[in-house]
């Protein structure tokens, strides 16, 4: 807000202030405002993007790994803290090779090191301590309360590290169900994305993408990359909270604009009003409809019968109706008044779309997306996950990237989906359980050897060793 010096401003002696020259910019004559100069390294030799920041990483599960290991892909040194002798619950969930890591860990702790410590342990809550010390993010995931538990609270941090930023995913956002805990589905049904998926006649449904766990992630990773830039401004860190009912209602806010619109009549987009149907008090599940202005449906395609994949979405962009009228054979559609106009469209989107899938049920998926891709219509074949696994050209882009693992062997991992030009993406494999303890103790917290035998022993950073314990 603009300040005022209390006087008047006399709009008689106002003078326009003399245009200044404007100075020729150049390389030598650039100023920085403080910042360093730009680098004269080659692109992506000038390190990451998050080169230098640290996480002491306290997530489990997927909502807080996912968030982890994208900053690790981004370059962080990110030091996930799990619990002597269990580890990640996920470790040993849907296992498809004894004895190893499951996909569901080792997919979503990629580039990260591994640290054992039983915080309720003396001894562990010193290696904690030294960690917040060294730190810059803290980041957690564990049901609410839980962190406070631990002797960990945002006042502790803070006093440890003024500079430390806390990171939370939490079910819920303060209010009546902020002590729940909350996985995946249950943020979905919450956060408006069930009640709005499906079919109008079948129950809500949710969704194969994790919005709620992975899609809170993402949107705590901004938080703590606006944190730290805004740490830079003023020194010290502060709260980051994402609660999952809001990523997915975030994710979902299409839905919240048609409850709105609802008020002002008919969704005309949706097919319910194509079919006659009228619309209740909230917005209904819409089955496969566009979302968006431009009216869309899934088509079969070629194959279809024994295919479950052999699909196409087909977008019925208004610019290019005509070349879609011509492509399935209809020409008349062009001109005739109930076809010419989106808006006498509308009523008849079954029909339009009935007709334009005995077009697409005599091509593969491929096919029609070469034939309406070259004629700029927007067209999208269903691939399955095997098509996706299979992609060379997501595997080229790092998209989908190879790992190879000393105990499960090669896996395939979804690499970063956020491409820098000046940051390469570092994906690695995930880490054993505590394979990088003794490392971490000596070369990150400076521990010495005795020390770190000392703490062996207690117990804090393994399960005490049976015979030792009954001894
Ligand atoms: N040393 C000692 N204790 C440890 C530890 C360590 N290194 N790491 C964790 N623990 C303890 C915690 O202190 C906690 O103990 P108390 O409850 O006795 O204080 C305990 O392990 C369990 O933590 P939790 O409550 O987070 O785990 P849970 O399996 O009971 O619940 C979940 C899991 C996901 C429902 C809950 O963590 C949650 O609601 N999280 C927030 C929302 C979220 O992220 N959900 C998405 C999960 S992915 O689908």
């Amino acid at each position: 807000m603009a300040k005022s010096n209390g006087k008047k401003a006399n709009p008689t002696k106002a003078k326009a202030a003399p245009k200044k020259k404007a100075a020729k910019v150049t390389a030598a004559t650039a100023t920085n405002n403080g910042l360093p100069k730009p680098s004269n390294k080659p692109y992506g030799q000038a390190g990451l993007a998050l080169q230098g920041v640290r996480i002491l990483d306290f997530t489990h599960v997927q909502s807080g790994p996912t968030c982890t290991q994208l900053l690790a892909y981004m370059g962080a040194d990110v030091i996930k803290v799990e619990r002597p002798g269990v580890g990640d619950i996920t470790r040993g969930q849907l296992r498809d090779v004894p004895n190893a890591d499951s996909l569901y860990f080792t997919m979503l702790n990629g580039t990260k090191r591994s640290i054992t410590i039983d915080s309720k342990h003396p001894k562990g809550m010193d290696i904690l301590n030294r960690l917040i010390m060294t730190c810059d993010v803290l980041v957690e995931n564990f049901a609410p309360g839980a962190l406070d538990r631990m002797g960990l609270t945002w006042e502790y941090i803070h006093k440890l590290n003024p500079r430390m930023i806390v990171a939370s995913v939490k079910g819920f956002g303060p209010g009546p169900y902020e002590d729940c805990k909350v996985y995946e589905n249950v943020a979905q049904c919450a956060g408006g994305a069930a009640s709005t998926t499906g079919f109008r006649e079948g129950p809500p449904l949710v969704t194969g993408a994790q919005i709620g766990d992975s899609g809170t992630g993402l949107h705590l990773a901004l938080g703590i990359v606006s944190a730290l830039y805004q740490r830079i401004r003023t020194g010290r860190g502060q709260k980051v909270l994402c609660a999952m009912q809001d990523g997915v209602l975030n994710l979902a806010r299409v839905k919240l604009r048609d409850q709105q619109r609802l008020a002002h009549g008919p969704l005309t987009e949706y097919s319910q009003y194509s079919e006659g149907i009228p619309f209740g008090k909230a917005v209904p599940r819409a089955g496969n409809d566009s979302g968006g202005g431009q009216p869309a449906w899934l088509l079969k395609c070629k194959g279809w019968e024994s295919d479950p994949d052999a699909y196409i979405y087909f977008i019925t962009q208004a610019p290019v109706w005509e070349s879609i009228c011509d492509v399935i054979g209809e020409p008349t559609w062009k001109t005739d008044p109930d076809y010419a106009t989106p808006k006498a469209r509308l009523p008849r989107l079954k029909k339009i779309f009935e007709r334009i899938e005995v077009w697409t049920m005599t091509k593969t998926k491929f096919e029609v997306m070469d034939i309406c891709n070259a004629l700029d219509i927007p067209v999208g074949p269903i691939l399955s996950m095997k098509e996706i696994a299979e992609d060379e050209s997501l595997r080229k882009t790092g998209t989908v990237v190879e790992v190879d693992h000393p105990t499960r062997g090669k896996y395939l991992t979804v690499g970063n989906p956020i491409k820098l030009s000046d940051s390469p993406a570092r994906v690695e494999r995930s880490p054993l359980l505590g394979e990088h303890t003794e490392e971490i103790l000596s070369k990150v917290l400076g521990y010495s050897a005795a020390e770190i035998a000392d703490i062996k022993k207690s117990g804090a950073i393994a399960p005490p060793e049976k015979s030792k314990a009954a001894a």
